[in-house]
């Protein structure tokens, strides 16, 4: 008996090293947040960079779109056991904003937040990294309100909520403060591959 794969079938782990213990792929892209959905007018949008920096900075949505942009391919991995293989983002290179705004020699942490007040924390050498994003597109199409617009942040190397939707600015500290889920008892890190979900993982 000779059984044919159907070519439109994915198969559920195509490529097993790409896949975090834990985890099991989806091809849909689940929607996950806490709260609303914030109203945001680009007329008014501001994304800023302070804390331990030389240069805070301010840009208006006008001024965010001449900044130098970038494509990235990519696997998410969420906290809740799903990953999203094969994601294309664009937008601007986290580094091209700390090239802006310089870090301090103290700076070791950052801080995401979110328009509505919602905050992530990652290490300063977490978020310094080539592959970041602070992404306004995905798999070539706007980021739709639901999923961040018009711009959240992907550093895919962490789980996936290590990335604020609908981000309002990003501050650097020199201390590690616990942000919204990290309160709630999940890990200061967040590496897929080691399953740091949990603060004692
Ligand atoms: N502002 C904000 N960003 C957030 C979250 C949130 O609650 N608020 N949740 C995080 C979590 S837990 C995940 S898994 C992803 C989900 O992104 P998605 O809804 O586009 O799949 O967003 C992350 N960014
Ligand atoms: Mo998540």
């Amino acid at each position: 008996m000779i059984i044919r794969r159907n070519p439109k079938i994915r198969f559920p782990n195509p490529d097993p090293q790409r896949i975090p213990p834990g985890q099991f792929v989806t091809q849909q892209w689940p929607v996950l947040h806490a709260g609303g959905i914030p109203r945001i007018d680009l007329s008014t949008w501001k994304f800023s960079i302070w804390g331990e920096v030389e240069n805070p900075t301010t840009w208006t949505w006008e001024e965010f779109q001449r900044l130098p942009r970038a494509t990235r391919k990519n696997d998410v991995h969420c906290v809740t056991h799903w990953t999203k293989l094969d994601n294309e983002w664009e937008g601007v290179p986290v580094r091209e904003i700390l090239k802006i705004a310089r870090p301090k020699p103290d700076a070791r942490f950052v801080i995401e937040h979110a328009f509505g007040g919602w905050t992530t924390n990652v290490p300063l050498e977490d978020f310094d990294r080539e592959e970041n994003l602070l992404a306004t597109h995905h798999n070539g199409t706007p980021l739709t309100p639901e999923h961040g617009a018009p711009m959240r942040i992907v550093i895919p190397h962490l789980y996936f909520w290590k990335g604020a939707k609908w981000a309002e600015g990003v501050e650097l500290t020199r201390e590690d403060h616990a942000g919204f889920w990290e309160q709630n008892g999940y890990h200061m890190r967040g590496d897929p591959w080691k399953e740091e979900r949990f603060r004692g993982d």
